[in-house]
């Protein structure tokens, strides 16, 4: 044991010395530019391929852009209307009484917020249908004709004071789509009036400002309410830290334009800390999913100069700041992306029961993947018709923001030697990586878990530089590489199966000029075996995986517990015994025609829960011979296409009663049968039928009756067993009542199981 210490505090001193040697070979508080930074630099037409890449690389922040960088997790709350009609787009001609808000809690929304870990708000003050949150003195639709205080509440008031009392920064959402004046006949939007100079604030009688700033702007109506608008939300709330302005519009009138450069003129003067986003500011990251590029650049490029620019398109698109990119532009310019998306499945609260809120696994792998990949992460959390966040929300927000802190908080590396200005929390210390190979080693001074590794550019001061890097981790005498990615920026987080060790060793591989790092530090992240999922596909190849999360709205395509959990193994069976440590261990995807398989996860030693599944006989030589009827995208043959999410479903008819059969493609001895009922609707749940056998397809012999119960509430797979073996080749299945009194009936799947 003595000699073990003594050995590996040898190596400790080692790594020491060759931490300052590296050290050594760097310049550190030098900057190293090669040109002027600046966040919008011009191309020239006569740039090369290099002189891109160098001005690339010298494209930085604004300072309100490296603000809002360093929040990283922020919070939208849409709210309005629609919460009431339950409408995700409002039509702008509700009585403002449909806001029928009886009590508010702002606080609780802001500390739900802050145990997340959130920093700043986004709230919709004015969505597309017009209704104004906050006391305007230019409409009178909005909070000001709805019953909460009796037309006197002001829901901006009371949030800009619960932020204050809970340390949260605000921003407002103002959408420049307004359907209220479009569709009233006194509408200003797209009326067509002339542009003339009008003064921003006009005066309202006995509704004086205490901000006595004026402006004059060559405006028209819609431009002007926009403006007046503006002025309220920027100057008696308290500081504005980002104004988010939407692209979309459900209609457009009269061929109405946004004098947005005359917005911008308004917000630099009023909250000079805002960041805009919509426009040159913060853009869009082109998805409302969650979904994340694997290489998130900030440098975009732009055929205009983005800070004369009026109107800005959505970039959506794989690729959007790769070299091949860049080179075409005649600007670059700094923009970081905003990763927005619902906690919820839509932007409005409808309902506790059926709208599905995202899992914690699924919100932490976003804020891992948005944070961690250049990105800023704006999540909804939409407040019920209580004035308050659901019980369930409130839970995962508080649930994200433990795993934050217990994973990112602690940082690893904090007895570690390793270049001191990386290690340090100070934003003006960098580390400059000159030399051959950039490569930053790290010592710690015992073997630690390690699973995650965050490192940051210095992008304030020197732009975004790094295109490839690679982690290594000394295990067993050697270093093994353990993760590798793209670029870095403003932060990457580096995913990994759990390491013990006591060097790491981050290698720059590719940079567009010489690296410079502001931070790095390593993570453990608590990972537990996940639940798994079997499913069998048509050709009959069973794959196992961890269970997918059923939010269904706007998917991902993320597997959000199997990239929080890297480094699991899994084990089965298909002989119906425990799956263990000595089963099989699952690779791919293997056939399996019919019985049981079992499986079982392990991470890091601890053995997860079985999750078993029962196939029935394969489906491949089925054939649908008859069914009495089928809805126009629910075809008979998508109750064996081994496919849980499709489903058959019939035309409705009075009495309930409906049927399928269906040629199994040979004489088959069967026990039972399974019916999985679709989950995406409530319709057609069969509680109850009759099974038929036939030797030609036509001529039917009833074998018994079977009854499923709770259906609705339990939409999950039932099994009925036969009271003996049955040898058939054609099966035929009628429904006589359906869950609810419904009319129609519905097959997600159906299985078929033999002796
Ligand atoms: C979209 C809007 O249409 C949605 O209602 C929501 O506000 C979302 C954040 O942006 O464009």
């Amino acid at each position: 044991m003595k000699t073990r210490l003594i050995k590996s505090f040898n190596n400790y001193l080692f790594s020491l010395i060759i931490a300052v040697v590296l050290i050594s070979c760097t310049t550190k508080t030098e900057p190293a530019l090669g040109m002027a930074t600046a966040s919008t630099i011009a191309l020239d037409a006569d740039d090369t391929k290099d002189s891109v890449k160098l001005k690339a690389a010298h494209v930085v922040p604004t300072e309100n852009q490296y603000n809002a960088l360093k929040d990283e997790f922020i919070a939208f709350v849409h709210f309005g209307p629609n919460t009431f009609t339950r409408m995700e787009w409002g039509n702008g001609m509700e009585d403002p009484a449909v806001f029928n808000l009886q009590s508010l809690d702002t606080d609780q929304w802001c500390k739900a917020m802050k145990d997340a870990g959130m920093h700043k708000v986004i709230i919709t003050a004015k969505h597309h249908d017009g209704f104004v949150l906050w006391q305007s003195r230019y409409t009178d639709h909005g909070i000001m004709s709805s019953p909460y205080k009796n037309g006197e509440g002001d829901i901006l008031k009371e949030l800009s004071s619960s932020c204050k009392k809970y340390g949260l920064k605000l921003g407002v959402y103002l959408s420049p789509a307004d359907l209220y004046q479009i569709e009233n006949k006194d509408g200003l939007y797209g009326n067509l009036s002339e542009y003339t100079t009008r003064t921003i604030p006009r005066p309202v009688e006995g509704r004086p400002f205490e901000n006595k700033t004026t402006f004059e702007f060559e405006v028209d109506d819609y431009n002007e309410y926009f403006l007046n608008q503006l002025f309220e939300l920027l100057t008696e709330y308290g500081p504005i830290d980002e104004v988010w302005f939407d692209g979309a519009h459900p209609k457009r009138k009269g061929g109405q334009q946004y004098k947005y450069t005359d917005w911008k003129q308004l917000i630099k003067e009023l909250a000079p800390n805002a960041v805009v986003f919509g426009k040159e500011g913060i853009r869009w990251c082109g998805n409302e999913a969650g979904a994340t590029r694997d290489t998130e650049w900030n440098v975009m490029p732009y055929q205009e100069d983005p800070r004369t620019m009026n109107s800005f398109a959505d970039i959506t698109a794989e690729d959007v700041g790769s070299l091949d990119k860049l080179i075409e532009a005649k600007y670059l310019h700094y923009q970081p992306a905003e990763t927005n998306t619902s906690i919820r499945e839509g932007w409005f609260y409808r309902n506790d029961d059926e709208q599905k809120v995202r899992s914690t696994d699924d919100v932490f792998d976003i804020y891992e993947r948005a944070v961690g990949g250049n990105s800023i992460f704006l999540l909804n959390i939409p407040p019920n018709r209580e004035g308050k966040f659901s019980y369930q929300d409130v839970q995962v927000l508080k649930e994200t923001g433990k795993r934050i802190k217990e994973t990112y908080g602690i940082d690893l590396l904090t007895d570690a030697a390793a270049p001191k200005e990386l290690l340090d929390t100070d934003d003006d210390t960098y580390l400059v990586l000159q030399g051959q190979q950039p490569v930053v080693e790290v010592s710690l001074p015992t073997e630690t878990k390690i699973n995650r590794f965050l490192v940051q550019e210095d992008v304030r001061r020197h732009g975004e530089r790094v295109s490839e890097h690679a982690l290594d981790a000394w295990i067993d005498g050697k270093w093994k590489e353990v993760a590798t990615s793209t670029n870095i920026g403003y932060k990457r987080i580096l995913r990994f199966p759990e390491v013990v060790t006591n060097k790491l060793r981050l290698r720059l591989l590719e940079y567009r000029y010489v690296p410079v790092l502001q931070h790095i530090s390593a993570h453990y992240y608590e990972s537990r075996p996940p639940v798994l999922q079997l499913e069998r596909n048509i050709e009959g190849k069973v794959s196992i995986v961890p269970k997918m999360s059923d939010f269904g709205w706007n998917p991902n395509g993320e597997n959000a517990s199997a990239n929080l959990t890297k480094g699991m193994q899994i084990y089965y069976t298909t002989d119906g015994s425990e799956p263990t440590k000595k089963s099989n261990v699952y690779e791919e995807p293997f056939e399996f025609s019919a019985g049981e398989v079992k499986s079982i996860s392990e991470m890091n030693g601890e053995m997860g829960s079985v999750a078993s599944k029962q196939f029935g006989i394969m489906k491949n030589n089925w054939k649908v011979v008859g069914v009495d009827s089928a809805q126009k995208e629910h075809g008979s043959d998508l109750l064996k296409d081994e496919d849980d999410a499709t489903y058959w479903q019939s035309e409705a008819k009075k009495t309930g009663k409906h049927f399928v059969s269906i040629d199994l493609g040979s004489v088959l001895n069967i026990s039972g049968f399974g019916y999985t009922p679709p989950t995406s609707m409530k319709n057609g749940m069969i509680q109850h039928g009759g099974v038929y056998a036939s030797t030609d397809g036509s001529n039917w012999v009833k074998i018994e009756d079977f009854t499923f119960g709770n259906l609705i509430n339990d939409p999950t797979l039932r099994i009925h067993t036969f009271n003996e073996v049955l040898a058939t080749r054609y099966i035929k299945f009628e429904a006589t009542e359906i869950a609810g009194s419904g009319t129609t009936a519905a097959i997600a799947e159906l299985d078929i199981y033999s002796e």
